[in-house]
């Protein structure tokens, strides 16, 4: 048991500091085995007030400290754990000179100053600052910054820093240094600093009101031909906020790093963002199209917190969502722009549904303005980011595009250079709207998914169609009764031919063909007059809130919207809850002992199955939108809407559904594939995209039938093509299937790409994920292979992340040799890389939601975590709070 339980911050014990600091010189001196900051700070009290001085810090050695010049005696300050106290009488403004030494060789937890494949650089957000040196490490301490950094020139030639270098120089014994000033302030979180021995990739781009930026990419020279996708990606993002949401850039450089040893995705450090490199590198052969999309998507989110975070940044950490939550809104529609709206709706509300659904409502709930936390890096979650992103976009669709727009304006010129609250970007959007968002506000503050329980009801007599929607909120942890929330609930009527009814409420003017009804109450009855005939209801189109919608649709309903809804989100989803009444059937045949038999199902399955065949003889459409289409709801979502998830059946009756449609569609499945094939050029454009997407989507279902024409199918394709997509695809579902082939694929494979670390990454997913039996001892004889690195975080989310997260069958194998063998890899992981470590137990945490058995398995486990000496605060906070 830890000796001491870490403490709790909260929101509303916020203060601003008693000190402001207008300006900090640092000159850091690299070395290889201790590593000295000097850091001169200008200090200024605020107000009138007597409060210390008391400065944060973390696994720092003090060596000097002066006030204005004089050498403070070891009484007039106070060392703790994780501060710095000044214990004398201070003026209202002075210098302050602090010197510590620090070893970023040894620092293993990626967060400070560090080490990566021999390089120097660093990672502050959120509290990573305070390994560097004392200082008020929280966002609401924007400072000037001019940083010095002095290192070997031989081993790092590139010295870089946020801002312009203003002046360089040479040292004796093979030193050099370079200065770097920053003329925007800025919190220390976004302060980053990189030494190395790196290429740089440079372009340019020129802004709308004609400043010359340099673009430039930094990687280790063997990656120097992988960066043309990112470079691109950078211009278009650049360009697409100009034109989108009227932002410029605003310094005469950036720069992008990519480092192989990355807790996160990336950093919008200003001026110099550093990436994992798994979201810069990218060529035809290494990276597949999802990687290609995922890069443009990154470098757009960490480009556009330029405005959305560094210009405007945050108030205290409870406020992430402000920036993170904006931030992934603007991504996405980006990426909207730049590929296909609809699919990329999809792959958000996927992403949403299968793992923030779940979060919200397990032991780590919590709103994405978030009350209280222990290590705010537990707190980057889907809520804070995906959830955010979804109520920026609720009020994107209540104001409509261009009151948005003014919205945004006013907020970023409002609050340029400040650090502020989310009320003060709604503030922003209510004063040029004119809108009321004090009840909407509550999605900022209440946790848990709204349930909205529709019925609908048609009156042919009087030619009115009925629906009455009701509103309830599960509790979460710390609130039991949750308000009620304004949810914009869009949408549409379908005559029985398919054609929009226009649409008029009683008593109110025409809507059109969409409406947004707003459910502010408990409950509310809307009343469509005029309704002909007896129309399909197409609810929550474009998934106009982020909450679960229960229907009693018929069959044919789904089916119908399936084929004929004109918002394409919802012809896709009607095909989700059919497929997901289909599996969830089959699975109570499994759970009764019964074989997953959807020729008993005729009734379910006779229409998904004609909907499958007429989305694979479709010609031409959005291929990347049949493609999602064909998909059956993930393993993950169909657990979420059960009361106890199954895992193992769950998996079978999936498999069991898409082989019987293989079976049943085998010819025409492999017309598809055979269709659209590669023609020998390689193209990243969405229709290329969409046409390998939708023959991959036909050789896995071809795959579940395991036969000869499959396997060798795939094994050429793995063999043969000139894509990574198609590499892996192929290899995808040679995993799944017990033969030689297989484990001939996965040598010849490592063979040909063991150099190359991202690739070798996919290598050790793929077979963390395969569905056979014998899965989990091989991960932990991967564990031991030379391509595996505890140390590093994309090796361990490949390998154990891919074992835990994305294969419950075998992760959840009834022994609990799962619980445990994740057990050992988090408490082992603790001790180096906390982040790291705390991400990786979230499965265990929800053990509430499995069978008795398995249930306590998972505790036991999450107990011997507990029961570790000197946990750290990260994993401390989300086992103890999935214990509770
Ligand atoms: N802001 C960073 C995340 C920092 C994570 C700190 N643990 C990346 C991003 O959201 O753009
Ligand atoms: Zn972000």
């Amino acid at each position: 048991m830890n000796q001491h339980t870490p403490e709790t911050v909260y929101l509303k014990d916020y203060h601003p500091t008693p000190f402001s600091v207008d300006a900090i010189k640092l000159h850091v001196n690299l070395g290889e085995e201790q590593t000295v900051v000097t850091s001169n700070l200008t200090l200024q009290r605020r107000g009138d007030g007597t409060h210390p001085l008391r400065l944060d810090g973390q696994d720092l050695e003090l060596l000097r400290i002066e006030l204005n010049g004089k050498q403070l005696s070891d009484a007039e300050y106070e060392i703790g754990a994780e501060s710095l106290t000044l214990m004398l009488d201070l003026p209202d403004r002075f210098e302050l000179e602090i010197q510590t030494a620090i070893q970023p060789h040894l620092n293993t937890s990626l967060e400070g100053l560090y080490q990566s494949s021999g390089n120097f650089c660093t990672q502050c957000e959120a509290e990573g600052f305070r390994k560097i040196t004392y200082f008020y490490d929280r966002p609401d301490v924007m400072t000037l910054f001019t940083t010095t950094i002095e290192a070997d020139k031989e081993k790092y030639p590139v010295l870089l820093s946020n801002g312009n270098a203003v002046a360089r120089g040479e040292l004796g014994k093979g030193r050099h240094w370079v200065t770097w000033e920053d003329p925007f302030k800025k919190p220390s979180y976004l302060f980053a600093l990189v030494a190395g021995r790196l290429a740089c990739i440079e372009d340019n781009f020129t802004t709308k009101s004609g400043r010359e930026v340099t673009l430039q990419i930094f990687v280790e020279a063997h990656n120097a031909d992988k960066c043309d996708h990112a470079m691109a990606s950078l211009k278009r993002a650049m360009k697409w906020d100009e034109e989108v949401f009227g932002r410029e850039y605003d310094l005469d450089i950036y720069m992008i790093v990519a480092v192989d040893d990355f807790n996160m995705g990336a950093m919008e450090n200003k001026g110099l963002n550093v990436f994992n490199s798994k979201y810069v590198l990218a060529r035809q052969d290494t990276a597949t199209d999802t990687d290609f999309v995922n890069i443009e998507s990154v470098i757009g989110h960490e480009y556009f917190h330029n405005w959305s975070g560094n210009r405007v940044t945050c108030r205290d950490w409870f406020q992430l969502s402000l920036k993170e939550g904006f931030t992934v809104f603007r991504d996405q529609q980006f990426t909207a722009d730049m590929f296909s709206a609809t699919v990329k709706r999809i792959d958000d509300v996927n992403r949403l549904r299968s793992y923030q659904f779940i979060e919200d409502a397990g032991p780590m709930a919590h709103p994405v303005r978030p009350e209280s936390y222990v290590e705010i890096n537990n707190f980057y979650t889907l809520t804070v980011y995906e959830k955010g992103a979804e109520v920026v976009r609720m009020i994107y669709n209540l104001l409509g595009r261009e009151a948005f727009r003014k919205g945004t304006d006013l907020y970023f010129e409002r609050h340029d250079g400040q650090a502020v609250t989310t009320d003060d970007f709604v503030q922003a959007m209510e004063d040029v709207s004119g809108i009321d968002l004090a009840q909407f506000k509550r999605w900022y503050s209440q946790a848990g998914t709204p349930v909205l329980a529709c019925e609908s009801a048609y009156d042919a007599d009087a030619k009115t169609f009925t629906l009455k929607v009701e509103q309830s909120c599960p509790p979460t942890p710390g609130q039991e009764v949750k308000e009620l929330f304004h949810i914009p609930l869009t949408v549409g009527l379908l005559d029985p031919t398919g054609r929009p009814v226009p649409l008029k409420l009683q008593g109110e003017a025409a809507l059109g063909q969409d409406a947004v009804l707003h459910v502010k109450q408990a409950q509310e009855r809307f009343v469509f007059t005029d309704v002909a005939q007896r129309p399909v209801p197409s609810l929550l189109r474009h998934f106009s809130a982020p909450v679960k919608l229960r229907h009693d649709y018929r069959v044919d309903e789904l089916a119908f919207l399936m084929s004929k809804d004109t918002d394409e989100f919802n012809r896709w989803d009607a095909g989700q809850r059919l497929g997901l009444r289909l599996i969830l059937q089959l699975v109570e045949q499994l759970q009764r002992g019964e074989q997953a038999d959807s020729g008993k199902l005729v009734e379910v399955y006779g229409p998904y199955s004609a909907a499958f065949a007429s989305l694979l003889q479709e010609q031409g459409g959005d291929l990347n939108f049949r493609a999602a289409a064909l998909q059956l709801p993930s393993e993950n979502y169909i657990g979420a809407s059960m009361a106890v998830i199954d895992p193992g059946a769950i998996f079978e009756a999936r498999w069991a559904l898409r082989r019987a449609l293989a079976r049943e569609h085998e010819a025409l499945l492999w017309q598809v594939f055979g269709r659209n094939a590669e023609d020998g050029e390689f193209y990243i454009d969405a229709a290329a995209i969409g046409r390998r997407a939708l023959k991959n989507s036909c050789l896995a279902y071809l795959a579940t039938l395991e036969d000869e024409q499959v396997i060798h199918t795939a094994q050429a394709q793995a063999g043969n093509a000139n894509n990574m997509t198609d590499v892996m695809a192929a290899l995808r579902n040679l995993m799944d299937i017990d033969c030689p082939e297989r484990l001939e694929a996965i040598d010849r494979f490592y063979g040909k790409w063991q150099d190359d670390a991202l690739v070798v990454d996919k290598w050790l997913t793929l077979q963390a994920v395969s569905r056979l039996p014998d899965t989990l001892d091989h991960v932990k004889g991967l564990m031991q292979h030379a391509a595996f690195s505890i140390k590093n975080p994309n090796k361990v989310r490949a390998l154990i992340g891919g074992f835990v997260s994305g294969n419950a069958y075998r992760f959840h194998q009834a022994d609990g040799a799962g619980y445990a063998f994740l057990a050992d890899q988090v408490t082992m992981l603790d001790r180096l890389n906390p982040q790291v470590a705390a991400r990786l137990v979230a499965p265990l945490i929800q053990w509430r939601r499995y069978d008795q058995r398995r249930q306590v398995l998972m505790q036991q486990e999450l107990h011997r975590i507990m029961a570790e000496p000197e946990l750290s605060k990260d994993v401390f906070e989300v086992v103890s709070k999935g214990l509770a």
